[in-house]
């Protein structure tokens, strides 16, 4: 038994960590950070360690699964391909090519085939019923940024190896390990900003890891971030602390600010968040007189309901005081393949989902509207469904209303190796090879991460005889959808193509020489030259972003009520929705609990460990309570991405490992109205004891 040691970059979240597997007869053995790789030093997470059991899964599909009325059964790939060609083209001629939607999920982005290679096909299928992740996750960040800096993906992050002041809101990176911010090895980069001298303050519901490592942590009513926002906003404006410097050279509007924050003080806003006007008043002088500082908010600011709002003032935030493409602010980045200047810029709006007029945001409609455009009859129905890399009944709201749309549906085809909660529906399911089956390079999350670096890394293992990538799972439909004779290209040509065309000239041959990637540096200014405007100005106050701020200051009129306010958590061993099928990930103590204040469960005579019902507008669930001081009163969570409890699933493990689906409870009639997102987070329930 000879061992072999293969290197490569975790394709499971954004942190983009070097791996160390150890491999023996074709197996894998052990998996270890990559102490010689130049961005992630070593660091790796128990999910990492994992990624065996995801290739050595039983349970996952090798062939292609039909489902007849008898069950499931394994197809040859060809028959397979023809199958659903047929199938869709009868659907779209019977009824036209918006009959047949597409959903596709977070692998998406994380996968080199598909995110190279899905394009294509969605094109073949002239469908304008394009849905994904996207719209109950960064869609608010898209629409920002699209509006000020004329590119839905330039997308700032914070120099975090160079700040010295790191404002949060809603985000828990020592969980997460960042989001719109790759940045392995967080707990350490947070300390060394407190080491230099630097502070950590983060706004937060719950006190959470990251929180616990701050030096300030703020309770914040959900949704409420907004009114803080634009209070500090105000802040510096009233005291002459907002300081642009050279990027006013080149951003319009900065003299609508002072009329557009004038009502919202510190005093004004406090009731509303429970966030005191001292502390608002602190912090804005803070921030301001910083040597340097970013705001960076995440998911919690964005899968709320003023989602877009809440993204654009913290945009404003980092402009006014200078810290946009400053060193130690708000940077972006220079990626060694550039896909920025290749991929669309965004649109806004050109059409509408029938039901109910959501807008197109770069062509693709809000998730929320998927279920009730399968299930409202009429002209422009979907009758159609293909889901790539996605499980949007676990991970989209109201869950279970899709969970029936889609037992409705004249034919569904998935690309997925899972028969999970969504692709049990399919007709057709198509299993692509595994993460260690292709090769890899994080096409996206170079754009996004807190150092420019760069790193390929080639298939560990041969591919399964009865498998295919995810590349060629597109590549063959899309030859057969589109009737032309293309010659599917693998994603490797593109990739190449792009490092050679990009800003540092990179050979791939020379790359895939160091297995532990290549550093390039820290992020460097790019303003206004990177700009996408044609101006090349920054747009500092978009009027369809704006103009939201009447609906925040209503916020101010609300009566504060006793209804208890539901969030999401993530989970150091889960990963969205599909990684529970892996004992080492599961086991333990049942993760899916209720964490409620103890104040607000005394008040309900509910203790610790009791089982009890969940309800909102849209469903009923059980779960057991977690009573932690750690929750805000008025606050409970509940961790997303579980709910393994349909029988003709095949995830064994994860189905002995159920939990409840919080997305049974989130509402799909609750949406951040600017960019139709999900506003997943802040919904009224109520808790109660079972029986
Ligand atoms: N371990 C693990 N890591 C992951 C994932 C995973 O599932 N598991 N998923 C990956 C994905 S797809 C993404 S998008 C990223 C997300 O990365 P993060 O944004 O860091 O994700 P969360 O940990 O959900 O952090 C959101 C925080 O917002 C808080 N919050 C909720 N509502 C509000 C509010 O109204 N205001 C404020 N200020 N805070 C609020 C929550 O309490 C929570 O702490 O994580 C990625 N990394
Ligand atoms: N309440 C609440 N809901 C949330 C969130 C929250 O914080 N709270 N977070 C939201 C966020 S940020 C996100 S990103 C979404 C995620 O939502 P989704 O993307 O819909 O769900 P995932 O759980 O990521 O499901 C991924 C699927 O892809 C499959 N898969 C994995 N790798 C590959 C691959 O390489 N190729 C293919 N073809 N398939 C693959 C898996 O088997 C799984 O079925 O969930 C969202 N839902
Ligand atoms: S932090 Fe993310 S990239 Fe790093 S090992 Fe864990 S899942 Fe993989
Ligand atoms: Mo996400």
């Amino acid at each position: 038994m000879t061992e072999q040691i293969h290197y490569r970059t975790c394709p499971l979240c954004e942190a983009m960590c070097g791996l160390a597997i150890t491999v023996a007869d074709n197996a894998v053995r052990q998996i270890r950070g990559d102490q010689a790789d130049p961005f992630s030093r070593g660091h790796i997470c128990p999910k990492g360690s994992a990624l065996g059991d995801i290739h050595h899964d039983p349970d996952r599909l090798r062939q292609p699964l039909q489902r007849r009325a008898d069950g499931w059964h394994q197809i040859d790939w060809d028959e397979a391909f023809d199958y659903a060609a047929t199938q869709l083209k009868q659907l779209q001629a019977r009824y036209g090519p918006d009959a047949i939607a597409i959903y596709q999920g977070n692998p998406s982005v994380h996968n080199l085939g598909t995110a190279l290679g899905a394009g294509a096909f969605v094109r073949s299928l002239r469908t304008k019923n394009r849905f994904s992740a996207s719209s109950v996750d960064q869609l608010p960040h898209q629409l920002v940024v699209y509006h000020m800096y004329g590119h839905q993906l330039m997308l700032p992050v914070p120099d975090l190896d160079r700040t010295q002041f790191l404002l949060i809101f809603g985000a828990n990176p020592a969980v997460s390990n960042g989001s719109i911010m790759s940045v392995p090895d967080i707990k350490r980069r947070l300390k060394a900003i407190q080491q230099r001298g630097g502070q950590i303050v983060v706004f937060d519901p719950r006190q959470t890891e990251t929180a616990q490592l701050a030096d300030q942590h703020y309770f914040i009513q959900p949704g409420s971030d907004g009114l803080v926002l634009a209070a500090l906003i105000h802040t510096m404006l009233k005291e002459g602390w907002a300081k642009p410097d050279r990027l006013a050279g080149f951003t319009k509007g900065l003299d609508q600010l002072e009329f557009l924050f004038e009502r919202f003080s510190p005093t004004v806003v406090a009731e509303a968040t429970g966030v005191a006007a001292d502390t608002i008043l602190q912090l804005a002088h803070d921030f301001a007189h910083a040597s340097s500082a970013v705001c960076y908010g995440r998911i919690g600011v964005s899968i709320q309901q003023f989602g877009t709002l809440s993204q654009w003032l913290i945009q404003v935030l980092n402009i006014i005081t200078g810290n946009l493409d400053r060193e130690g602010g708000s940077m972006f980045t220079t990626p060694a393949f550039d896909t920025l200047p290749l991929g669309s810029k965004g649109n806004v709006g050109r059409w509408h989902t029938r039901v109910r007029q959501l807008p197109e945001f770069a062509g693709e409609l809000p998730s929320a509207a998927l279920a009730e455009e399968i299930l409202t009859p009429g002209e422009g129905q979907i009758r159609g469904l293909i889901t790539s890399a996605g499980n949007p009944v676990l991970s989209t709201p109201n869950g279970q209303q899709l969970d029936q749309a889609l037992a409705g549906l004249d034919f569904m085809l998935s690309i997925d190796f899972y028969v999970n909660e969504t692709t049990r529906h399919a007709h057709l399911i198509l299993p692509p090879s595994s993460p260690l089956e292709h090769d890899h390079y994080d096409v996206l999350f170079h754009n996004l991460a807190i150092r420019n670096t760069a790193k390929y890394s080639p298939a560990l293992f041969e591919i399964d005889q009865y498998a295919r990538h995810d590349w060629q799972i597109f590549g063959e439909l899309t030859q057969r959808m589109s009737e032309k004779e293309d010659r599917i290209f693998p994603p490797k040509a593109m990739l190449e193509r792009g490092l050679r065309s990009g800003p540092y000239a990179i050979q791939l041959s020379e790359l895939a020489q160091q297995p532990h990637g290549i550093d390039l540096g820290p992020l460097q200014p790019r303003l206004p030259e990177r700009l996408f405007t044609e101006d090349k100005q920054i747009q500092l106050v978009p009027p369809a972003i704006a103009s939201d701020l009447d609906r925040l200051a209503g916020l101010l009129q609300q009566v504060p009520t006793k209804q208890l306010r539901l969030i999401s958590r993530r989970q150091l061993r889960s990963n969205n929705s599909w990684m529970h099928n892996s004992q080492r990930l599961v086991k333990g103590d049942d993760r899916c609990t209720l964490q409620i204040h103890p104040s607000d469960a005394a008040q309900r005579q509910l203790t610790h460990g009791q089982h009890v019902k969940l309800s909102s507008r849209v469903g009923t669930i059980e779960v057991a309570l977690e009573v932690s001081e750690l929750m805000m009163p008025g606050v409970v969570s509940l961790p997303h991405g579980w709910g393994h409890r349909y029988p003709d699933t095949k995830i064994q493990i994860a189905q002995a490992h159920a939990g409840s689906s919080i997305n049974d409870l989130t509402d799909d009639q609750a949406i951040d109205p600017l960019s139709g997102n999900a506003a997943l987070n802040g919904i009224v329930v109520e808790v109660e004891a079972i029986g």
